[in-house]
């Protein structure tokens, strides 16, 4: 049987990976070629992304990958570089997480109220959108000389290949795409003075993006051509594609360093009412939506473990297993934790201020991080459902809180449904099944997920207990 090798360059915000998807009738093999850390840069300027490591960590994936039919590239949303006229880098990408937009989305809604922000474009409000960082940037010196704005996964595939382009799934996440037409919003754009012209014309996943440039065939060893092919370029869109359900009623939480908790929908939801609940339209694959609210994630572990010193993850979940649940809770959807440092802290005073018991030890407050991460999706999967009118009996969750199994039992239990855990690289076999599809390998989105499904490992934890112990602690949360 014939089997084809794709890469897929998945960079999240804790670690980058270049994994090797081979695929063929019936069959779906991912391999990890390298995986690197990401490790953002505080300078005197402010937090950056050091996107030339990840550049160098790309190259060296391809190299560890050898040959392959294609090349697909995914990341994190929101985030850009800026380059000059020449086609140069200004500068490092600002990180979604640095400072320079508080006050920012305030100025913004003065000009364009936030209520017709989202019947336009339909994105939750989050200070780091691409729109309220644009207007962060401006009048500054690197904004000046700015004539071309590209967000992280279209830079890597110009560096790779030499083409430009704005892939669309990503592009959805910078507040300037109205998801009904699933293009850009000029009148967005032109009430706020932003020049669309700093974006390079729009793909689609599956769409060419050129081929590897002869530089980066002698650095990595392949032999050319090799093309690179657009794909769900936003990691979360990537991420939904591989989720192995088998008809339309399932929610998906895609766990990393943020939750990603909703639905897929075939229409996007406007309304005041979701607009409050701040859910957002972002767009997937094959004109679907991806109705979803941001959740802190598994941020909030992952800074109090840089914390602590980097103690061993598995211990410490054993550990905060067997500390008695729901003691106290903190909204895992709380704004306030976006920022890194002080994290133990942080969720301490959240405790305290909510006149909860404060855990203590870092057991105390894993458990207190993984309960509050379940409450947050169990609101989110409910008021999804209820927002869209669209409802689930399973609810599936993806990427590396996966391998959280209290994690896991514990959103199965909050949400009184049954979890589906699994895959963990979700977002990488996304990117790797887009890129088989654009070369026939694959079907329809429904087939791609009938072949995650056969061909992954899959766990499923099935709800205990009573919901009314969540209940109560989300009206906890509520009263503060
Ligand atoms: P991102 O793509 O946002 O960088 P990942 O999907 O790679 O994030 O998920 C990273 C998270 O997965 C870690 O912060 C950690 O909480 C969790 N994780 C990774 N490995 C393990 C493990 N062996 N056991 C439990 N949790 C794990
Ligand atoms: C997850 C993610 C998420 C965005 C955030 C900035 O990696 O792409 O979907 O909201 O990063």
């Amino acid at each position: 049987v014939e089997v084809t090798s794709y890469a897929a360059v998945d960079l999240g915000a804790s670690s980058g990976r270049v994994m090797v998807g081979r695929v063929g009738p019936g069959r779906l093999e991912l391999t990890e070629a390298h995986r690197f850390r990401n490790r953002p840069v505080r300078t005197p300027d402010g937090l950056r992304w050091d996107v030339l490591a990840l550049y160098a960590g790309v190259l060296d994936g391809l190299r560890a990958a050898g040959p392959v039919a294609s090349v697909g590239v995914d990341s994190w949303a929101v985030d850009h570089g800026l380059l000059d006229a020449d086609g140069a880098l200004l500068g490092n990408p600002v990180h979604y997480r640095d400072a320079r937009t508080e006050g920012v989305p305030e100025k913004v809604w003065a000009t364009l109220p936030a209520g017709e922000l989202y019947a336009a474009t339909g994105l939750q409000y989050a200070p780091f959108n691409t729109l309220y960082q644009l207007v962060a940037a401006r009048g500054t010196a690197q904004f000046a000389a700015a004539r071309r704005l590209l967000l992280i996964p279209d830079l890597l595939t110009y560096w790779l290949t030499g083409e430009q382009g704005t892939e669309l799934t990503n592009a959805s996440t910078t507040q300037l795409i109205d998801p009904r037409t699933r293009g850009w919003s000029r009148r967005v754009a032109d009430r706020l003075g932003i020049d669309l012209g700093l974006f390079a014309p729009l793909r689609r996943p599956g769409d060419p993006a050129g081929l590897l440039r002869p530089e980066v065939l002698e650095e990595t060893g392949l032999a050319g051509p090799v093309p690179v092919t657009a794909v769900g370029s936003h990691d979360t869109a990537s991420a939904v594609a591989a989720v192995p359900a088998p008809d339309e009623r399932f929610a998906y939480i895609c766990t990393g360093t943020w939750s990603l908790a909703g639905l897929e929908l075939t229409a996007p939801v406007l309304s005041e009412e979701s607009r409050a609940a701040n859910f957002t339209n972002e767009l997937g694959l094959d004109g679907t939506v991806r109705y979803l609210r941001n959740i802190m994630g598994l941020w909030l572990l992952q800074e109090c473990v840089r914390d602590w010193g980097d103690p061993e993850l598995g211990g410490l979940l054993t550990e905060a297993a067997r500390v008695p649940g729901l003691r106290s809770v903190v909204d895992a959807g709380d704004a306030a934790f976006l920022a890194p440092g002080r994290m133990p802290e942080r969720i301490a005073e959240a405790c305290r201020a909510s006149g909860q018991p404060v855990p203590d030890s870092p057991a105390e407050v894993t458990r207190c991080i993984l309960d509050s991460l379940a409450l947050a999706h169990r609101r989110a999967v409910a008021d999804a459902q209820r927002l869209a009118g669209h409802p689930v009996d399973v609810v599936h969750v993806v990427g590396g809180g996966t391998r959280n199994a209290l994690l896991c039992q514990l959103t199965a239990d909050a949400c009184g449904l049954p979890v589906v855990a699994g895959p963990t690289e979700a977002a990488a076999l996304g990117n790797v099944l887009v890129q088989a599809r654009a070369h026939g390998l694959v079907g329809d989105l429904a087939g791609m997920r009938r072949l995650v499904a056969r061909t992954q490992s899959l766990t499923r934890y099935e709800p205990t207990g009573d919901t009314a112990r969540w209940r109560a602690a989300e009206a906890r949360l509520a009263d503060r």
